[in-house]
């Protein structure tokens, strides 16, 4: 260890099993803590918390859950500490922009996809599923409104396994700052980006892969090259549990016409939409989000399975 590496003020608690397979150089996928205390309300937050680390499990891979608990960053999470997470109240979101401020105050705080790629990396965790990325939220043009996670994308070497976006987002936008930023962003089995609820945005991904070893070899590659930043792959949610975007639309919508006429600015944004969409669709979108989070985690962990036999 180098002298600042000893003198670091940074420790991460890592769990039992997460230490277990870190230990055992076994598949590792990390997943974020924000799905669970400002993307899904109690109790289906916690349930499909614990499902998708089963999920995990089932798929041969080790899951840890990433939260910062009273000033430390937790990689893992045990099952006491993950339910009391999802019944706090008032839980910071994490991005990027507040993390070290949340360690230095010895607070509690989810971590966003931004937050949760920064410990993933920390702690040598190179694949992390999750349901949808920020984005760039519709009349960005105005708010200049664009998440983070775009930014971390670019600059930490995480393979992002998600739905694609949420329709709350402007897509063509989200994939042009994408490709600007150098992001590659990587249908999974098939052509079009997936937008969340529904298969196909009616946009093309610019990027195909059918084999998560090809998922891992680019992963290894862009390290190999140099290049900082991570892998987005959009993975479609399954065919049977699709929501055609035609239902959810006028939600959308409505939901955002609240937002604007509430005032909602910066980190509360997200939340509020996802908030009055589970409301709007009397909780339709739920089973919808339970289903690609699941899938997304299988995926996950194949993609972790390949880069330890690489
Ligand atoms: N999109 C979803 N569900 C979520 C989020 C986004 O479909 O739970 C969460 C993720 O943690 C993501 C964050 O990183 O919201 C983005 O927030 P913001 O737009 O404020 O960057
Ligand atoms: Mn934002």
């Amino acid at each position: 260890m180098t002298q600042s590496q000893n003198t670091s003020p940074l420790r991460l608690r890592f769990g039992a099993e997460v230490a277990a397979a870190r230990a055992a150089a076994a598949p590792i996928v990390a997943l974020e803590s924000t799905i669970i205390t400002h993307g899904m309300p109690w109790p289906q937050n916690v349930e499909t918390a614990e499902i998708v680390e089963d999920a995990v499990r089932a798929a041969g891979a080790v899951p840890a859950t990433i939260a910062v608990l009273e000033g430390e960053i937790h990689i893992g999470l045990d099952a006491a500490r993950l339910r009391a997470l999802g019944q706090a109240k008032g839980v910071a979101k994490l991005s990027r922009a507040d993390l070290a401020v949340c360690l230095a105050q010895r607070a509690t705080g989810a971590t966003t996809v931004a937050a949760t790629m920064i410990c993933a990396r920390l702690a040598g965790i190179e694949v992390f599923a999750t349901g949808g990325i920020g984005g760039v939220h519709r009349g960005a043009e105005d708010s200049f409104d664009i998440s983070a996670d775009l930014h971390e994308l670019a600059q930490t070497p995480v393979t992002v396994v998600a739905a694609g976006a949420k329709a709350i987002l402007d897509l063509p936008k989200t994939l042009e700052v994408l490709e600007t930023l150098g992001v590659p962003v990587i249908a999974f089995g098939q052509d079009a980006f997936p937008a969340f609820w529904s298969r196909d945005s009616g946009l093309r991904a610019p990027l195909r892969m059918d084999d998560p070893a090809i998922i891992a070899a680019s992963h290894r590659m862009r390290v190999a090259l140099g290049l900082p930043g991570g892998q987005l792959i959009a993975n479609p949610i399954p065919l049977a549990d699709e929501i055609p975007s035609i239902d959810l639309a006028p939600l959308i919508a409505a939901a955002q016409a609240e937002a604007v006429a509430q005032g909602i600015k910066g980190k509360a944004v997200t939340p509020f939409l996802l908030d009055r969409l589970f409301a709007l669709s009397q909780g339709r979108s739920l089973s919808a989000n339970i289903a690609l989070v699941l899938n997304n985690a299988r995926l996950g962990a194949a993609i972790a399975k390949a880069m330890t036999k690489g």
